[in-house]
């Protein structure tokens, strides 16, 4: 299964992936009964009337590539080379995402280093704009600083690029390229602070290990950054746990940057060097298009220049529905009980609001309190249905800034980013 995404160069497509080794071959190739019975996720009753390479229809979609993916559970695949995944929504109505139904966003190979947990010869590189120059190992990064524990939203700016008309190219992700894990590390200001950093010191960028996709050494998978003020602020990270784990291969072992609220892209994982600038960082990924936003409202479809765009800084208010299921059937007179979450990239959400007749009125849902900013915050409401037919609950969730989610797509852009859209679940009343 291949995946174009935007501005990237032309893909290899003849080298294997990771996963081609790992899970198609070991899918195709073993195919016993438990194999597929797992696949399934449950028993076959009549196993042996099934024709022995005939794919189960459950799984067609997904016969042409991938299967699974080590470690993780129910993701609908988007391109495996490199590896794009999103949970479905209804897989992410725990407070704090599993990793297991994390999603994955890939722009090249993942390092060997971390495929195979080799520490040896690793360290975090702190430079450039700096006085006094870091190289720390791992333990060492553990041993000099502070430690916290906390639960943030990575949210990839294309999440939500899917309804974008024209299409926007790119990875079609819908409602699942989110999700809000415990990370455990320090802050990096307190690693900067101790490296001495410079007033010439406008922006960090960050060098992660993986290989960029044509595997040549001098080229980046991906190199973002973030101004100084945002490195330097209290909630930036670097971490090497994830939900009480040390990172997994694929979200970054041996250590992450996260710079919750922004994009997802400038949490650079698998790190070896974090690079203090004494300009806008300019690595693979923060010139031409990428991660920008035209500076006024653009026609669907039109050409926009790169002068006239800003990066993506904070992210717009956003909700979920994680249950129940768009589809779903209610019997007249039972309460509709509905819960999802909330999370914006200015901070707290306020108010979170449900409508069952198409937006005329709102109804008021609770809402949790943060566990801590930058965290998802949980809503939930019941409702009476009036009377038996098709509905649609809209959900919608307002920030303290006064920001608020658009009923329909937010204004389209080249790259499709940041379609923060008020999700829509169909329910019938019967
Ligand atoms: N080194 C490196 N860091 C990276 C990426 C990458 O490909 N390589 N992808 C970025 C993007 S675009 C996103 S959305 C997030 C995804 O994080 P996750 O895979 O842990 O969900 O990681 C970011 N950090
Ligand atoms: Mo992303």
């Amino acid at each position: 299964m291949q995946n174009k995404i935007h501005d990237s160069e032309p893909d290899d497509t003849n080298e294997p992936s990771v996963l081609d080794g790992l899970n198609r071959r070991k899918f195709l190739a073993s195919g016993g009964l438990a194999t597929l019975a797992a696949a399934l996720g449950a028993p076959i009753p009549f196993a042996d009337k099934l024709a022995p390479g005939l794919v189960p229809e459950a799984l067609a979609a997904e016969a042409a590539g991938l299967t699974e993916i080590p470690g993780k559970r129910g993701l609908r695949i988007l391109g495996d080379r490199p590896l794009n995944a999103e949970t479905p929504v209804t897989l992410l109505h725990d407070d704090i995402t599993p990793t297991e139904h994390h999603f994955i966003r890939n722009n090249g190979h993942v390092p060997e280093r971390a495929e195979k947990k080799d520490l040896n010869g690793w360290s975090l590189t702190i430079d450039g704009e700096v006085n006094k120059p870091l190289q720390l190992t791992l333990d060492q990064l553990k041993k000099s600083y502070k430690h916290y524990t906390r639960a943030l939203v990575l949210e990839c700016a294309g999440n939500g690029r899917a309804g974008y008309n024209p299409p926007a190219s790119g990875n079609q992700w819908t409602l699942g390229a989110v999700g809000c894990a415990l990370y455990t590390g320090v802050l990096l200001k307190d690693v900067l602070k101790d490296a001495g950093v410079k007033s010439s010191a406008v922006y960090i960028g960050y060098i992660g290990e993986d290989p960029h996709l044509s595997r040549l050494p001098n080229k980046d998978a991906i190199s973002r950054g973030v101004p100084i003020a945002k490195a330097l602020d209290e909630n930036t990270m670097l971490v090497w746990e994830m939900n009480g784990e040390p990172l997994p291969t694929l979200h970054g072992w041996p250590l992450r940057l996260i710079c919750p609220g922004w994009p997802a892209s400038t949490s650079g994982k698998w790190l070896k060097r974090i690079w203090v600038r004494d300009r806008v960082h300019d690595g693979t990924k923060m010139t031409g298009h990428s991660y920008r936003l035209p500076r006024y409202p653009v026609a669907p479809g039109t050409e926009v220049d790169e002068k006239d765009m800003d990066f993506i800084e904070e992210q717009p208010v956003k909700s979920i529905i994680t249950n129940p299921a768009t589809g779903m059937e209610v019997a007249l007179g039972q309460e509709l009980k509905l819960s999802g979450h909330a999370w914006s990239g200015f901070g707290d959400v306020t108010a979170m609001h449900v409508s069952y007749d198409f937006g005329a009125t709102w109804v008021k849902c609770t809402l949790d309190k943060p566990r801590n900013k930058y965290a998802w915050q949980n809503w939930n409401v019941a409702l009476k249905l009036p009377q038996r037919g098709y509905y649609e609950i809209w959900a919608r969730a307002t920030d303290h800034t006064g920001r608020m989610q658009p009923m329909l797509v937010p204004g389209w852009n080249p790259g499709g980013y940041c379609n923060n859209a008020m999700q829509r679940i169909a329910i019938k009343a019967v």
